[in-house]
């Protein structure tokens, strides 16, 4: 057992947590975050030393991008051999889409990152900011054998750690504002913290942290929906500078069987850029050949999301993309699990 308290740092980027209404128009936006550690002198009762650090502007995670996760990426870098965890304060609506990314940046990660925030501010009488605050540090302090519990990116919210990168919001009203329907949880909070081991992911320990900061970008999103117009596609999939797209399909990965569709997708494969079938379902995963609405897919070389989330689909595309991995290489990096992203 270690003699000392864990160090944590706690990295504020913005959202929901810190925010504070406007008096004249009534809409949040974020706050210095001296004051939000005045909020809560609970802290100061927590078994661990906390430091903190804070986004020069801190940001509702709408406006959040790769090169903010660039940023979180690099004080986890500079701060990782003096800190025994990280807690990342982060607005919930990209939450899921900034741990994911985290998760594939941080290769060899052999502590807890866990990202949390609230739906209602600190200072908001009914708020969920210090449950989720509270706990996460809690979770970022376990040690057992003089090493972390938890050495993976995570996302902790209303009584529950997930996987990051196996995360969605899935509404903006609950407290419960995140799921994970294909990976179960790896915490549990209740009168006890409940760890469960055999889900928790045990990287080897010899290998250093290695940061990886270069995404590209030069990606597409399309969803798919009954009606979706041959042109609107064609000039989606004509974008400059194009390197792959996301598909988001049908249940078990299935798309239309109409001849145009496969002609336009095949067309754009043929041009080096890369196709990738994701679910629209929040849970399942993709299965192509399955149905004979997949197996065109298949035929023409689309890229298998499996069971990943969008969010990490997105942000492990713009990794591999970062790594100018392109064609087969691209095919089977994709998919292959690099952080526990897929089953
Ligand atoms: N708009 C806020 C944000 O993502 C929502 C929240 O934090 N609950 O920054």
């Amino acid at each position: 057992m270690s003699q000392t308290k864990p160090n944590i740092l706690l990295i504020y980027t913005g959202g929901t947590i810190g925010m504070v209404k406007d008096i004249k128009t009534g809409a949040l936006h974020a706050f210095n975050f001296k004051n939000l550690i005045k909020q809560i002198p609970e802290l100061q009762l927590l078994d661990c030393n906390i430091e903190t650090v804070s986004f020069e502007n801190p940001i509702d995670s709408s406006n959040m991008n790769p090169e903010n996760w660039v940023q979180i990426a690099e004080i986890i870098e500079a701060n990782y051999n003096k800190f025994d965890g990280f807690v990342v304060l982060h607005g919930s609506d990209t939450m899921s889409y900034t741990a994911s990314a985290l998760s594939f940046m941080l290769e060899n990660l052999a502590k807890p990152v866990v990202f949390t925030g609230s739906q209602l501010p600190i200072g908001d009488l009914r708020t969920d900011a210090k449950e989720n605050l509270i706990t996460s540090i809690q979770i970022a302090s376990l040690q057992e054998h003089n090493s972390s519990v938890i050495k993976e990116v995570c996302l902790y919210f209303e009584y529950k750690l997930y996987r990051g990168n196996r995360t969605t919001k899935i509404n903006a009203e609950h407290f419960q504002a995140f799921n994970s329907l294909n990976y179960p949880c790896l915490v549990e909070s209740g009168v006890h913290l409940k760890v469960n081991h055999q889900y928790v992911l045990k990287p080897k320990a010899d290998k250093p942290l290695n940061v990886h900061k270069i995404l590209d970008n030069n990606i597409a999103l399309v969803k798919l929906f009954p009606g979706i117009t041959e042109s609107f596609l064609r000039s989606a999939l004509n974008t400059k500078n194009l390197k792959a797209v996301i598909l988001e399909t049908y249940g078990s990965g299935n798309c239309t069987t109409g001849n145009w569709f496969l002609e336009i997708l095949k067309k754009t494969i043929s041009k080096g850029i890369a196709i990738i079938n994701v679910t629209q379902c929040v849970g399942g995963s993709v299965n192509m050949g399955q149905y004979e609405t997949s197996n065109g897919l298949l035929k023409i070389g689309v890229i298998s999301g499996k069971d990943m989330t969008t969010e990490s689909a997105i942000t492990k595309l713009m990794y591999l993309l970062g790594k100018s991995y392109s064609g087969k290489l691209l095919k089977m990096k994709f998919e292959t699990p690099l952080r526990g992203e897929m089953s």
